[in-house]
């Protein structure tokens, strides 16, 4: 039978949260080996294709037009411009590309462009992932047929702390467009923030909500929050006792995620540039199995290809070979060959 489970309570969240530290390691370790290979990291790599201006008010965000960040607002970029970011990417040994755009929902004259640039970049043998804000039924079924292998929109907290966060959205307009995406047969790429000042609690709220989906995310991003200068979240951390969440309880979060949700990649996202090495390597340990390279997130600095390269050696990771995403001609001419 199988061990993945939809049907988890708060408590039994809780109990793994309150489980001692080398207990719940060591139970995050073992459910992560049943399904991956523990010394293999997945690397994404992000380019923001469409920067700033974004009229929604989330709480951590650089991009929203009610941040003053000095992020300034950039138009769709160039198909070509794209594609090259792809190459320079993939031959860093990236193996998914994934695309983010400050809006609240694409609008439709933004479709054609945004499908030329999936297939586009499906073509270099990467995989695709977006992230464009909300999405009708129908936008998600264009993704799809242009081949977008997933589609990241996060959930981001527990639905009671969400409202706290941002007040333009709702979580059930967070959720009908995963169902969206869902439906539309693209995988699924879901996560959230830790360190936004939420309780223990609410990151029990967290987990339970994306574990109890009737389908776990393929993906799931947990960020430390990066507490930009100039938003409501970044100002409180800078200025006010609001604390900078303790290394020990992300790390808790991460092999939570892990233990409920054993057959998905769980990606140690943002917030990786200014965590030591040592609470890295325990996110590995706690079941973490992907990363974003590069220098760069969408605005904010990343730790960068360099010392990525240094932790791998240290600690014997290697980068994990993805199979190339199917392809219609080419599954036909897998066929042909073998017949
Ligand atoms: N606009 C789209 C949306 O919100 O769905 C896509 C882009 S948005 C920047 C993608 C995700 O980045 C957010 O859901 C949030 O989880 C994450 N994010 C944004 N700012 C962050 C920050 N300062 N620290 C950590 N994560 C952040
Ligand atoms: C996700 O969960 N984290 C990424 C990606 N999905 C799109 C974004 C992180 C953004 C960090 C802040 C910035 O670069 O502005
Ligand atoms: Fe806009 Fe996304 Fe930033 Fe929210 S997180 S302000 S929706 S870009």
């Amino acid at each position: 039978m199988s061990d993945i489970r939809t049907d988890w309570t708060r408590e039994e969240i809780a109990a793994l949260f309150d489980l001692p530290f080398t207990e719940l390691l060591f139970q995050a370790a073992t459910a992560h080996r049943a399904y991956h290979k523990p010394d293999e990291v997945q690397l994404c790599t992000l380019l923001s294709i469409k920067t700033g201006g974004c009229p929604e008010d989330c709480g951590y965000c650089s991009q929203s037009v009610h941040a003053d960040s000095g992020v300034e607002a950039t138009k769709l970029m160039d198909v070509r411009a794209v594609l090259q970011s792809a190459a320079q990417a993939k031959d860093a040994g990236s193996q998914r590309f994934c695309m983010g755009a400050a809006w609240r929902n694409p609008k439709d004259r933004d479709m054609p462009a945004i499908v030329e640039i999936v297939k586009g970049v499906r073509d270099m043998g990467m995989e695709t992932c977006m992230t464009l804000g909300m999405l009708t039924p129908k936008q998600a079924d264009m993704l799809a047929e242009a081949g977008l292998d997933y589609y990241n929109h996060n959930i981001d907290s527990s639905p009671e702390y969400y409202e706290k966060a941002i007040s333009t959205r709702k979580m059930e307009d967070r959720l009908d467009t995963l169902q969206n995406v869902r439906d539309s047969g693209i995988n699924v790429c879901s996560g959230g923030i830790i360190g936004m000042g939420e309780t223990r609690e609410d990151r029990v709220g967290f987990v339970h909500t994306l574990a109890t989906l009737e389908q776990h995310p393929e993906s799931v991003p947990v960020n430390a929050l990066v507490p930009v200068k100039g938003t409501i979240l970044g100002d409180m951390l800078h200025d006010t006792p609001m604390a900078k969440i303790d290394d020990i309880e992300f790390v808790r979060t991460v092999a939570v995620a892990r233990i409920t949700m054993p057959q998905s990649m769980v990606r140690l996202s943002a917030g990786r540039e200014s965590m030591s090495e040592a609470t890295q390597a325990l996110c590995f340990m706690a079941g973490a199995n992907s990363i974003f390279t590069g220098d760069k997130l969408l605005t904010a600095p990343n730790a960068g290809d360099d010392s990525d390269a240094a932790l791998f050696e240290r600690l014997g990771l290697k980068a994990l070979e993805g199979e190339e995403p199917m392809r219609a001609e080419k599954t036909c001419g897998a066929l042909e060959a073998a017949e």
